[in-house]
């Protein structure tokens, strides 16, 4: 894998703006964007009753390492007025670390890669969409192929929406 991946999504309020505030705010911490999927809406996973998500990769540089960056990211969703309440519930914004190049980091706080990328179409669409032929730094399968792989069959619809 080369480069680092960011996952945002958002399914409380008004999502598109949610997610046009974080990438506003990562840019203002010296983040710098590089690429962004399509927008995609997208059927919630691990518990229904909630509302749809809108679900954006974005492909950033930065010179921090993945704690620090993890620390700006969390620093983020307070601003943006997260509360956390229930694991897969609802939320104003979700920032989650997809890939930091090919590093593989397994604490408590920090999973690189993210371990969810394999069984959600809703992260696997858009990464596929940017970068289908980088591999998975421990399983080595592209984005394409953990894609046709998934049985994951929740919507994920793409929109017009732009950042
Ligand atoms: N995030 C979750 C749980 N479920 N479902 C969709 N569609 N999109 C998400 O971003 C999402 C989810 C946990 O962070
Ligand atoms: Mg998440
Ligand atoms: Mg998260």
């Amino acid at each position: 894998m080369n480069g680092i991946y960011l996952l945002l999504g958002s399914n409380l309020g008004n999502r598109l703006e949610y997610l046009r505030e974080a990438e506003h705010l990562l840019i203002q911490k010296g983040i710098q964007v590089i690429d962004e999927s399509t927008i995609y809406e997208t059927k919630p996973w691990g518990k229904e009753n909630q509302g749809w998500f809108l679900n954006v990769v974005l492909q950033i540089e930065t010179s921090k390492r993945p704690e620090e960056l993890l620390e700006t990211i969390l620093g983020i969703e307070k601003e943006l007025g997260r509360v956390r309440k229930e694991k897969w519930g609802e939320r104003s914004i979700d920032i989650d670390i997809l890939y930091f190049h090919d590093e593989v980091l397994d604490t408590e706080a920090l999973k690189i890669p993210h371990p969810g990328i394999s069984n959600r179409r809703f992260t696997l669409i858009p990464l596929a969409e940017m970068c289908p032929l980088e591999l998975h730094p421990i399983t080595k399968q592209s984005q394409m192929q953990m894609l046709a792989d998934c049985t994951d069959e929740l919507d994920c619809k793409p929109t017009d929406y732009k950042l």
